[in-house]
């Protein structure tokens, strides 16, 4: 049984519009439900779109007030403060993070909470070391560059990474002088809604960050809205091909960060231990539930059964349950919903020819939760759906190969191209492949490393733009060319 025993209380979560939290005009609510326990933890106000409406006006008036106006110095402070309030509050966010999500809650703090925190300290740093072009064009003219906000940002994200992936917007958007509208996912409501108290409590101005719960429906108004400039969108591929549509007509800025089915390639050089200790993170971290993870193992057939016999015994070990647990490798999928699209795949696995080597099936001795237990799968085609769709969860397909060639042929045999993880102790062999992958993010001998300096996104379906440093900052700003006659 579980006995998550959480020393925060969670809670109710309202919208905040201009400085102030509110229920919704209709007094529509949903409940929140803890995946680990399937209890309620809180009512959600459920926006539509007349809070879409106020949120957007408020943040259009704060647009034109101080903020985009303020010495870069005192915006940046405010960011820093932002990310030290997120520190100092810590405990308590990574403790909602784990009721919301079902992930460990070591977890939580380690990756989630911390990286919210830098994602602010570090574009506190960027946006005052940021420079732009000038061209002095003989004795003609001098051509420079100034940086303006894109104006009212809708941050739009999914349940895996609440925080971490909403500050992966909010900071940029924030550094850039813009207002924003942030929609969490309807599944993962709380640390966003204390994000919003974190920023005011920081020093920024009202109306500056605004944020409407609710479904997808209300994040399309917010992607129609005529007033909204741009959109920052993390989450499924359908969903950002619909905002697409949805958003053309007005025109707006889009970044979008999307789904993946990454490829794992390991050679029969490589450390093999090592290959094991990263392959368990990169297949099962966050229960499979991160963007990144390496759900298609491309392994050399001259060293498929050792891997196999070391990967199978190393996954058997890992702890699967109550992510309050310290010793919890494998927490709760994040709501029944998503189990049971998990299931489905599992379901799938037999009648594609496929076998479990492990797993496969809910964890057992846990009565109450959504629990899946990590799952390693052989036998299965290219054309299985189990290995060319996402399926989000702690599963994944190993499939031997023979040559380079046939492997790439595999490995780029899909639509999607958000990221790979490369080993082989060949270094000439590593640049070659790792050139030819078609990803926005290879890693070689290494998985989620990663510096916020560098590009982050996908290319094919899985991504639209980069996030990172200069690229997010790019995204966040509008360039507006001077040029003076001389
Ligand atoms: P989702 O697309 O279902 O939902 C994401 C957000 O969009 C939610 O807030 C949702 O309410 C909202 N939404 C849904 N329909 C909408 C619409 N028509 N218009 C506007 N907003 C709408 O995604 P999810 O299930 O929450 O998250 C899982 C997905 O996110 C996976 O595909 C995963 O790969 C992807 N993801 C990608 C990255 C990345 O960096 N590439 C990171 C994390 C997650
Ligand atoms: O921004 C990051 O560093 C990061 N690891 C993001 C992961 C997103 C995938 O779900």
């Amino acid at each position: 049984m579980i006995t998550t025993e959480a020393k925060v209380k969670p809670i109710d979560c309202q919208h905040y519009i201009e400085g102030r939290y509110i229920p919704s005009k209709s007094g529509k609510t949903f409940e929140n439900i803890n995946p680990a326990t399937e209890e309620v933890l809180g009512i959600v106000a459920e926006g539509g779109k007349e809070e879409v409406d106020l949120a957007v006006q408020a943040a259009r008036k704060a647009l034109k007030g101080e903020w985009g106006k303020l010495p870069l110095r005192k915006r940046s402070a405010i960011l820093r403060k932002i990310g030290d309030l997120i520190l100092e509050r810590k405990d308590e966010l990574a403790m909602l993070e784990t009721l919301d999500t079902g992930k460990p809650l070591w977890l939580s703090k380690n990756v989630d909470i911390d990286r919210a925190a830098y994602n602010f300290h570090f574009f506190a740093d960027y946006m005052i070391s940021v420079g732009t072009e000038t061209y002095h064009q003989d004795d003609i003219a001098i051509h420079y560059a100034v940086r303006r906000p894109v104006g009212v940002v809708g941050l739009i994200n999914p349940w895996n990474l609440p925080l971490l992936l909403m500050t992966r917007k909010l900071a940029p958007a924030l550094a850039g002088g813009n207002t924003v509208v942030m929609k969490p996912s309807e599944v993962t409501p709380m640390t966003a809604t204390v994000l919003a108290q974190i920023c005011s409590d920081a020093g920024v101005p009202d109306g500056v960050v605004n944020m409407v719960h609710s479904f997808g429906e209300t994040g399309a108004a917010i992607t129609s809205h005529p007033d909204v400039d741009a959109i920052a969108f993390t989450g499924e591929t359908v969903t950002g091909s619909a905002i697409m549509k949805a958003a053309a007509p007005t025109l707006k800025k889009l970044s979008f960060e999307l789904g993946g089915k990454n490829p794992n390639i390991i050679f029969a050089d490589a450390d093999l231990d090592d290959v094991v200790e990263t392959t368990l993170r990169s297949s099962f971290m966050n229960q499979g539930e991160v963007c990144l993870c390496g759900s298609r193992i491309y392994v050399e057939r001259t060293i498929m059964d050792e891997f196999l016999e070391k990967f199978v015994n190393e996954t058997e070990k890992l702890t699967v349950g109550d992510p309050m647990n310290p010793n919890t490798k494998v927490g709760a999928l994040v709501s029944e919903e998503h189990y049971r699209k998990v299931q489905s795949y599992l379901e799938l696995v037999p009648q594609e020819g496929g076998k479990f080597l492990t797993g496969g099936k809910q964890a057992q001795g846990l009565e109450k939760g959504y629990y899946i237990e990590p799952t390693i799968i052989t036998g299965l085609g290219k054309d299985s759906r189990c290995v060319r769709e996402e399926i989000f969860g702690p599963v994944v397909t190993v499939i031997p190969f023979d040559t380079e060639e046939e492997l790439l042929e595999q490995v780029n045999d899909t639509h999607y191209g958000l990221s790979a993880s490369l080993w082989t102790t060949n270094i000439k062999r590593a640049h070659r492949i790792a050139g030819q992958i078609e990803a926005g993010m290879v890693w070689i001998n290494t998985w989620f490393l990663r510096d916020l300096r560098t590009p982050f996104g996908g290319m094919k379906h899985s991504g639209l733009g980069r996030e990172g440093g200069a690229h997010s900052f790019d995204f966040y700003t509008e360039l507006s060319n001077i040029t003076i006659k001389l």
